[in-house]
């Protein structure tokens, strides 16, 4: 069994988890990327394509993490490496702060800054990027992205593949769907439905977006 951790993913996102998981003091071997991604990432090996996952399944490694941002690539990602054996790690900032009570799913990424509080979930392979903060019993579903310095009030819950841009703030107990999108700034002091973009302070509905797809595995 090799102990080293296989990121799916060699852009930006995979640079900022390959930090994250260091600073965890986790060893990266690999990277696996598109086709066509660079040959290394941060000094990082990159694989290109994803048959290299099942090869280095093969060679005893057994764990990964999926280091790329579009939620639908992450989960169908995902849920390929699971089905070949690997289990996925978390990658978290030694410079967040997690209530003892927060629940973590698999795969997610807690960039640094980020406050976590009382009885929160988080579910798999969600995103709370740099500096966001998520106060106590909110829901952040599957996939889901918070953008860098959005700040989630208490009971808040976040549908799966839900995606919140740069410096969104959410009032308490507000509901926002599966699959929509908040744009940066947004201000949500209403539910939203899911499947659509709003924008705007307060937010606002601006257009529908097609059905999301759920990828479980
Ligand atoms: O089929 C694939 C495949 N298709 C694209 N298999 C594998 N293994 N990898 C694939 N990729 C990889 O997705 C590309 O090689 C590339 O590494 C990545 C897409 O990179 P992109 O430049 O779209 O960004 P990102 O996913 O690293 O980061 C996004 O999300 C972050 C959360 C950006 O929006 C960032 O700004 C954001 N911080």
């Amino acid at each position: 069994m090799k102990d080293g951790i296989i990121v799916v993913g060699t852009a930006g996102h995979a640079k900022v988890v390959i930090e994250l998981l260091r600073a965890g003091g986790m060893t990266i071997d690999y990277c696996v990327g598109a086709d066509d991604a660079y040959t290394t990432c941060l000094g990082v090996p990159v694989l290109q394509g994803d048959d290299h996952l099942l090869s280095l399944r093969l060679e005893g490694y057994s764990r990964a993490f999926i280091a790329i941002g579009a939620s639908g690539l992450r989960q169908q990602l995902a849920n390929m490496v699971k089905q070949a054996g690997y289990s996925l790690v978390n990658a978290i900032s030694p410079r967040s702060v997690i209530s003892p009570t927060a629940h973590l799913g698999e795969g997610v990424a807690i960039m640094a800054g980020v406050v976590i509080n009382a009885e929160s979930i988080i579910e798999d392979l969600a995103i709370i990027n740099t500096g966001t903060i998520i106060d106590h019993d909110c829901h952040i579903g599957r996939a889901a992205h918070i953008a860098p310095q959005s700040a989630l009030a208490g009971n808040v819950k976040i549908g799966n593949s839900a995606f919140l841009g740069v410096g969104c703030k959410v009032v308490p107990r507000v509901k926002i769907g599966s699959g929509t999108t908040v744009g940066a700034g947004g201000v949500v002091i209403a539910d939203i439905p899911d499947d659509v973009v709003a924008v705007g302070v307060p937010a606002k509905v601006i257009r529908r977006l097609k059905q999301h797809k759920e990828v479980l595995l």
